[in-house]
């Protein structure tokens, strides 16, 4: 029975007015995705009639709608007891006789003891096939439907989602097609594909025994099930699916559905690199098997449209490259996707989620036991994380190495965190492939309609141990003695194709045999005598970029800009629109004094230096995206990159009108990049995570990432330690990602004070050896003048390769006027200067020189003036601390020959900041004779003391120690 066509606007739904309440970005601004309401026609007059007539019959089937999922039977070993479910006996609802409540077991529908030919009218309250018999149903007919359609193969929780619509939508949906008949082709492609997965298990069984795979042996419906996301999406129109998946069944997925090259996974697994060989094994040191990955055209069966899916690569630590394939999926929406959009004058606004879909693969145990997972799902809905929607799938397999469910986690389903964004969950009993298939299509489905998460907890097992190489039965006797004895997925379904004739024994036998034969064909086409692995593919402008010389570092870019278009960049950066009304302090604090300097060309700023360096960067056409902690403000109040309404809220970033409207000096014809500014939630992880993800998209971006407090990247470590630092040598991609970690000794305490510089200076591949000629894996930056950080913001993006860079960014100078710099300091022909020393008038006079890094030479050399021990004492400032600048520094040292002695200060503890690492490479080029003496603060168990008196003394301790003998 269809439903009225009648359209009623419903009210904004609370979750969506709280959508609007806590966004600070709305319409207009880059990168906002407006929530969106939905309509469905609502029930007509006579089918809520009926709905309050039969009460009773609607409280049933909304306790299936409800219930129904906890009788289903998801699990294809059946090892836990499926409950009694009262709520589903019709007698509970006076349905039938009285109830007897211990009688009723769900999945032998209970009789009710009524009258057998008792019709009740389904108007309104439950849909059935057209089968001619209209809607007055027999309770029988009624209960073996619900049964059927809520108690079967695949079980549905969608009643705790806050929508009615899409609950709706949901509903009708599958009560519609829950048995839609699957074509005898599908069948048989979905049968070939199962086979394909389990011989290709075999095969690597028998051909490489002592290789640890994480085969997909129980849970080769994952591959069904990532084949008819990826059909139905080509179908939708779908052009890009970017998949972030763990290690098992990936092989599968890549080589036998997607089309990894045979040949590659052969090398990888006889220990042989898989990278080119133009990238040296010097800097590329490549990968584990389990974490190839590739871009590539797929075409799905029978179809002559395709899709480009990006499978990205993952490091072993589970679930990280979840936020990272969410970052992926946005950045190639925005503001790729958009902006084609845009260009193609499309008069439908892009929408996200509609060409660029997010897949995302999880094991049960990492699903529930991996924080990032909630961090990630948590960005699902928020204006500038949202990619449109991710269709998960939750593999399964009941184990997680050798922890079962029972003590892997609290919760009852594997799946159930994602009900902390009332995402819709289809359980799915992996050995009924047809059900697979189904639920993947109304996944799919409700993805598209709605551009929201959607949750498939695939129920496999695991044949073998957690690695080939593991014996289960140890430790899961009972559930292995089960599985030794059940049929695979591909035979049961063999099995069933036979018996309806969709496919022979003989055909199957002979698939199977020659599939193997094609395996060994790779096999032996994988000498390493005969194939050379190809060159990586660079998609999205890559190809522009190159692969940087050992020693190259040392050459510094002109960063400069022109003076008159950086002067009207910075008054655009503070140029309030009409509309807004700002607060009254703002305008003196920040914009009369940015305007002041910009029109003195002097006294530059840090946030005016970073505006400028937007704004230029802009100009050049790259594409910005900051994103941190109230980033928009700035954790010091120093950025205000978005501007609010006072009254109503509305928000502009000036900034962003050097897209549609470059500034009247500029004269370049590119047409300019755009800006998102973002106040990200209160995370690291999957923030930054992300910021990862979006960089890999394009040489074009420049993803910032900024901590509250430089201390609290440490909550990201994970991502900073396997993408950020070793991902470019593992997977030969670059990335420009560039984080702001606020730093620096201020009596803050043991948490606000370091951004750890001492734990990234040991990421960097830096050698010890000053000889040893390299390619740095990041930059690592402690930067004193504004000018210096404009023209590494600048660096980022003006060499032709890209590189990461951790910025130890300034908390306390980020006003100071000795810090400040001139306009002129930023023109054409300035680069980045690695160390920054300073003029003496007779050098001759210097008897001490001091080496260090960061805020801490302002207070030292106001110190000096003090004590009026100008030209006696010289300070040099080390900008970039990794990669080493030992020519700068020599440069630096070169005219103090006459001095007695040399130390290194740093007010962070001595088995901290960047003293372990400067030493053996400053000994390297230290005048004959002098000994590298270290002032500083005693090694410590924190960063920072807790309280002021300490932190006092031994402020004034290192002090006089620095002046001590002059
Ligand atoms: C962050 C992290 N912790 C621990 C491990 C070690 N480990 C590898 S696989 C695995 C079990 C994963 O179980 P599950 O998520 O269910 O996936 P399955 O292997 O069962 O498919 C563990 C604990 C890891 N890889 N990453």
């Amino acid at each position: 029975m269809l439903r009225s066509s009648l359209r009623i606007r419903p009210r904004p739904h609370a979750l969506l007015s709280q959508t609007h309440r806590r966004s600070l970005h709305d319409r207009g601004i880059w990168g906002y995705e407006e929530p969106k309401t939905y309509t469905l026609p609502d029930f007509t007059p006579s089918e809520l009639a009926n709905r309050s007539q039969n009460a009773s019959l609607l409280r049933l089937v909304e306790s299936y709608r409800r219930h129904g999922h906890r009788a289903a039977l998801v699990d294809p070993l059946d090892l836990a007891q499926r409950p009694v479910v009262p709520a589903l006996d019709p007698r509970r609802y006076g349905l039938g006789a009285e109830p007897e409540r211990d009688e009723f077991v769900s999945e032998t529908l209970a009789e009710t003891g009524e009258d057998e030919g008792k019709k009740y009218d389904t108007t309104g309250i439950l849909d059935f096939p057209e089968d001619g018999k209209g809607s007055m149903r027999t309770m029988k007919e009624i209960s073996q439907r619900l049964a059927e359609v809520y108690c079967g193969g695949v079980a549905y929780e969608f009643m705790h989602m806050p929508s009615k619509h899409e609950r709706r939508f949901l509903e009708t949906l599958l009560e519609r097609s829950h048995a839609e008949p699957i074509s005898a082709s599908e069948q048989l492609e979905n049968w070939r594909l199962l086979a394909r997965s389990e011989g290709f298990d075999q095969w690597a069984a028998k051909r490489f025994p002592n290789v640890k795979r994480y085969g997909g042996e129980g849970a080769e419906s994952m591959m069904v099930a990532a084949a008819k996301i990826l059909g139905e999406a080509t179908k939708g129109g779908v052009e890009d699916v970017v998949i972030g998946m763990p290690h098992r069944g990936r092989l599968n997925l890549l080589t036998q559905l997607l089309s990894l090259d045979m040949r590659l996974l052969v090398r990888k697994m006889r220990g042989l690199p898989t990278l080119p060989p133009s990238l040296p094994p010097s800097q590329f040191t490549d990968d584990v098997l389990s974490h190839l990955f590739l871009s590539t055209r797929y075409t799905p069966p029978s179809s002559s449209d395709s899709l480009t899916v990006h499978l990205l690569p993952n490091p072993s630590h589970l679930e990280t490259v979840t936020p990272v394939a969410l970052g992926f999926a946005r950045g190639l929406q925005v503001p790729f996707g958009s902006l084609e959009a845009q260009k193609s004058g499309s008069s439908q606004p892009y929408e996200l989620g509609s060409k660029v879909l997010s897949l995302s693969i999880h094991g049960d145990a990492a699903f529930g036991g991996q924080g990032v997972v909630a961090e990630s799902l948590n960005l699902a809905s928020l204006p500038h994380f949202t990619c449109g929607g991710t269709v998960h799938i939750v593999v399964n397999n009941q184990i997680g190495y050798t922890t079962p469910a029972t003590q892997g986690r609290s919760s009852f389903y594997a799946t159930d965190l994602a009900k902390m964004i009332a995402a819709p969950v289809l359980h799915v009993n992996g050995d009924k492939v047809d059900d697979v298939a189904r639920a993947m299509k109304l996944a799919l489905a409700y993805q598209q309609k709605f551009k929201k998460d959607v949750v498939i907890d695939l129920v496999v097992y695991r044949r073998r141990g957690h690695n080939e190489l593991d014996e289960p039965a140890f430790t899961s006797p009972v559930m292995y003695s089960k599985i030794k004895d059940l049929p695979s997925v591909a035979q049961l379904y063999e099995q069933h194709l036979v018996s309806q004739s969709t496919l022979s024994s003989s055909d199957a036998a002979s698939y199977r045999k020659s599939h193997f034969a094609s395996l060994d064909e790779a096999l032996a086409a994988a000498d390493p005598e005969k194939f050379t692995p190809p060159e990586l593919e660079m998609p999205r402008g890559w190809a522009e970029m190159r692969w940087p010389k050992e020693g190259e570092w040392e050459t510094q870019v002109d960063t400069g800009y022109d003076q008159q278009v950086l002067r009207e960049i910075g008054e655009r950066s503070v140029q309030v629109p009409d509309e807004i009304t700002i607060h009254p302090r703002l305008l003196k604090m920040h914009i009369r004094k940015r305007l002041d300097s910009l029109k003195e060309g002097a006294g530059i700023d840090f946030a005016t230096a970073e505006a400028l360096a937007f704004g230029s960067l802009l100009l050049e056409g790259n594409h910005i995206r900051l994103c941190g902690q109230d980033s928009g403000r700035g954790t010091f109040s120093q950025r205000h990159a978005i501007l609010a309404d006072q009254t109503s809220e509305r928000v502009a970033v000036p900034l962003q009108t050097l897209t549609s409207s470059p500034p009247s000096s500029s004269s370049s014809s590119t047409q300019p990049g755009t800006i998102e500014v973002v106040n990200s939630p209160l995370s690291e992880y999957a923030p930054l995570s992300f910021e990862q993800g979006l960089a890999y998209v394009s040489p074009k971006m420049l993803p910032i990432w900024e901590a509250q407090f430089g201390d609290f990247h440490n909550t990201a470590q994970v991502t900073i330690d396997t993408y950020l630092g070793g991902g470019e040598t593992k997977w030969g991609m670059q990335s420009a990602l560039t984080l702001l970690l606020p730093h620096g000794q201020d009596g803050a305490g043991p948490e606000h004070s370091s951004s750890r510089i001492e734990r990234f200076l040991q990421l960097t591949n830096e050698p010890l050896s000053r000889s040893k000629p390299f390619v740095p894996n990041m930059h690592l930056v402690n930067v004193t003048t504004a000018a210096q950080y404009f023209h590494l913001l600048r660096r980022q993006m003006k060499r032709d390769y890209r590189k990461p860079l951790v910025v130890f960014s300034p908390k306390g100078i980020l006003r100071l006027p000795a810090a400040s710099s001139r306009l002129a300091e930023m023109a054409p022909g300035t680069t980045f200067q690695p160390v920054l020393t300073e003029q003496v008038a007779d050098p001759s006079t210097v008897e001490r020189v001091v080496l260090l890094s960061g805020k801490m030479y302002f207070e030292l050399a106001k110190q000096r003036a003090e004590r009026k021990l100008d030209g006696q004492i010289v300070f040099i400032r080390v900008e970039e601390i990794s990669p080493f600048p030992y020519k700068a520094f020599s440069d630096a040292l070169a005219p103090f020959p006459s001095a007695k002695s040399i130390a290194w200060a740093q007010d962070e503890p001595e088995n901290a900041g960047a003293y372990l690492f400067v030493l053996p490479r400053l000994q390297q080029i230290l005048p004959r004779g002098l000994e590298l003496e270290y002032i500083g603060r005693d090694a410590m168990a924190t960063p920072a003391p807790g309280v002021k008196k300490y932190f006092e003394e031994q402020r004034k301790d290192i002090e006089e120690r620095i002046f001590a003998g002059l």
